[in-house]
């Protein structure tokens, strides 16, 4: 029964980059968890007593381990499992990409999304992100996956981020990372993502447990 086999309480958000990289390494590692589907402008109380930064994704552990880095969720998630051996295909290129998409690209891609919001200059942003972009887009011309032949974490941690990327623009996007884009396309048809994009329900306390193998089958 799901309950039995469920190993933790999952926070999520469907749309959130950091969220899909977690729920990818989870689903691929067939971990039970209840999943709860929170709107970050109404952050449940339960979600915000696990872990008071008040970001997605969290997994509370049956054990009471709170885990509030989408990173550290895929890391534990593939310790329990790891079928593609996506850890084992992590060169120590792939955890540079991970930093630079996290940190510097994570901020271009911010301004150049919501210019706005930022009061920046999405020309600029866009130009910004390309120092991190054109290096991927090298390795997609040269290799299927951003490690080589096989994928690895740097490809599930960083095309939650891309996807959102070439959604602002994507001729653009397209036109300047040819490449890059057609490694997209593979991930946004991946059964898995698909899998792990299907809509939830809002969590709301009390309801009753939807669990993962259920939601995602
Ligand atoms: N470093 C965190 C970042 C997570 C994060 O910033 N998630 C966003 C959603 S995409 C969030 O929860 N933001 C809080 C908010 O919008 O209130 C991680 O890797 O898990």
């Amino acid at each position: 029964m799901a309950e039995d086999a469920c190993l933790g309480v999952l926070y999520t958000f469907r749309r959130c980059p950091y969220a899909i990289r977690a729920r990818m390494a989870l689903a691929v590692a067939g971990v039970e968890v209840e999943v709860r589907e929170v709107a970050l402008k109404a952050k449940p109380d339960a979600l915000l007593e696990a872990s008071p930064k008040g970001t997605v994704p969290v997994l509370v552990l049956a054990s009471g381990e709170v885990i509030d880095e989408s990173l550290t969720v895929m890391a534990w998630a593939l310790a329990q499992r790891d079928p593609h051996a996506w850890l084992t295909h992590t060169r120590l290129r792939c955890r540079a990409f991970i930093e630079a998409n996290d940190g510097p690209f994570k901020s271009a891609l911010d301004a150049y999304k919501y210019p706005w919001r930022t009061q920046s200059d999405p020309d600029v942003a866009w130009r910004e992100a390309q120092d991190y972009l054109q290096p991927l887009e090298q390795c997609c011309t040269e290799a299927p996956y951003l490690g080589g032949m096989q994928p690895s974490l740097a490809d599930i941690a960083i095309f939650p981020f891309i996807r959102q990327c070439a959604a602002v623009d994507h001729a653009r996007f397209a036109a300047a990372l040819p490449s890059l884009d057609a490694w997209l396309n593979g991930w946004l048809e991946d059964a898995t993502f698909k899998r792990i994009m299907a809509k939830v329900p809002l969590w709301t306390p009390g309801a009753s447990p939807r669990y993962w193998s259920v939601l995602f089958r």
